[in-house]
């Protein structure tokens, strides 16, 4: 009640009221892989349910244009923890170094007295930095975890153990001072391996499928056409799609290596729940469309499992904060380091700034700031997030992030001046033998329109959000937006300027 008072008359004395009073707040900040809002029930999923999850939007508050800087796994955590755009940190790829001299809100919690943990995918090529204790774990079946104290020899379903290695780690923590924890699932990334228990999960229906699960990409730049993660052509038969193994597919390897990490009752149980549906599927044989429907809802219900496996994590963590006395001084936030492609634009995969994979998940419960059931809609980006943590903490933002604290909007207050667009740059073309192909492009979007600059094909893309939801109308060259088009390119200039990108072609007015 306090903290949302004076917040209401400034920023700056809250900030000095909340450290001042001994009472810092714990925070729990559970970050899923490749979670798309598609697939959260508190942001209107259509073909799942998320009861843990959207219990947490009840008690909290939902941002509801939320976006990423750079739709793609490393990056993303190289600026969930600096607050900087990726040509800021170094991490502009999945092989880019990061700068690890840079200011992070672990380093800065740490020094200020907080207790830090990371546990789950780093995916950062630095050893953790600012955490009194860490975990590193990659991979859905895990027969042991990397640890700060070193190699530990403990086996489980990775998004269960983690989530027991966080209950552990708050469990033994100094109750005396407050913690910040970092639990970052490899749920729900590719290959999408269920846990043993929801293996037959959705196996009696039909999911949704996306409007524009085969589109052709007409009018748009042949980049979209260029990249490989179609659905209908670009997974893999065992690697993806769990079909047998036959010896004569790319990645054959790789997916054994996969099903090698199984117990031998875990191997039963999969090839119990596999099995039978692989027979039907050789039997039926479809092809054409039929055939990228099958792969649709051999896909989607294997990402849907995975997921309903970390909703059943995070009621496990609010009811363990519950239990344990931690629920009211306890932050709680969910996202995932970018959307993804649920067969919009008949893709997987995340990386074009289309709205699925620009868009993310952002849900915070902030016990007596954030007003229940309550929603933002106020733009937010992942650069905001690691000044936030430490407004939170009542910790001085240092200048080098590039984001803004949301501590104001969680308490229902937008500031007078809060951004109207966001900036994205997207850099990785190739990834090794998956080939995604996605071309660089960055690009603006604003309340109503995105326009994106795909600057090796020299293309632009507009769309007209309000008119073009699922954004298949590219209207850059339409006269009617010719005024648009030349306002956002001014704006996307500033924003490029604001943030000291100068990677990428330039904007050419
Ligand atoms: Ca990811």
């Amino acid at each position: 009640m306090r903290a949302s008072l004076c917040l209401a008359i400034c920023g700056v004395c809250w900030l000095t009221v909340s450290a001042s009073a001994g009472q810092r707040p714990n925070i729990v900040f559970i970050y899923a892989d490749d979670h798309a809002e598609a697939a959260i029930g508190a942001y209107g999923s259509r073909i799942n349910a998320t009861p843990a999850i959207d219990r947490l939007a009840r008690e909290g508050m939902r941002f509801t244009r939320s976006f990423v800087a750079n739709s793609i796994c490393g990056p993303a955590r190289a600026t969930i923890l600096t607050g900087t755009h990726s040509h800021i940190n170094g991490r502009r790829t999945n092989h880019d170094s990061f700068n690890d001299e840079l200011p992070s809100w672990a380093k800065r919690m740490q020094q200020a007295g907080y207790q830090t943990a990371a546990i789950g995918k780093w995916h950062l090529p630095t050893t953790p930095n600012g955490f009194d204790y860490w975990v590193k774990n990659h991979g859905y079946y895990a027969r042991s975890i990397q640890t700060s104290a070193g190699p530990v020899k403990r086996g489980g379903y990775t998004t269960d153990l983690i989530t027991d290695l966080m209950h552990e780690w708050i469990g033994q923590r100094d109750p005396d001072r407050p913690f910040v924890v970092w639990l970052s699932h490899n749920a729900s990334h590719r290959t999408w391996m269920p846990p043993v228990r929801h293996l037959r999960k959705y196996d009696d229906q039909t999911i949704p499928e996306p409007a524009t699960l085969l589109d052709d990409y007409t009018g748009r730049s042949q980049a979209a056409a260029d990249t490989q993660m179609r659905i209908a052509r670009d997974l893999f038969p065992a690697y993806d799609l769990k079909l047998p193994i036959t010896g004569d597919q790319i990645l054959d390897g790789a997916a054994r290596g996969r099903l090698a990490g199984l117990t031998a009752e875990q191997r039963e149980a999969w090839d119990a729940a596999y099995g039978p549906k692989n027979q039907a599927f050789a039997a039926s044989s479809p092809e054409g469309d039929d055939l990228v429907r099958w792969k649709y809802q051999r896909y989607i219900k294997d990402y849907l499992r995975c997921v309903a496996a970390i909703d059943d994590c995070v009621g496990r963590t609010l009811d363990f904060l519950k239990d344990n006395g931690l629920e009211d001084n306890t932050i709680v936030v969910y996202s995932s380091d970018q959307g993804f492609y649920l067969g919009e634009h008949g893709w997987y995969d995340k990386r074009w700034m289309y709205e699925p994979a620009l868009r993310t998940p952002l849900i915070v419960r902030w016990p007596g700031v954030t007003q229940p059931g309550s929603t933002c809609d106020a733009m937010v980006q992942n650069i905001d997030i690691a000044p936030t943590l430490l407004a939170a903490a009542g910790i001085e933002i240092p200048d080098t992030m590039q984001g803004e604290s949301l501590a104001p909007l969680l308490a229902g207050k937008t500031p007078e001046r809060w951004r109207d667009a966001i900036y994205y740059h997207y850099y990785q073309r190739a990834n090794g033998r998956i080939m995604h192909r996605v071309a660089k492009h960055y690009g603006i979007r604003t309340d109503r329109y995105k326009l994106i600059y795909v600057y090796n094909y020299g293309d632009w893309e507009l769309y007209d959000l309000q008119r073009d939801p699922h954004e298949v109308d590219n209207v850059y060259a339409d006269p009617g937006y010719a005024e648009v088009v030349e306002q956002l390119k001014e704006q996307l200039v500033q924003l490029r300027k604001q943030y000291r990108d100068e990677t990428g072609k330039p904007v050419e007015l």
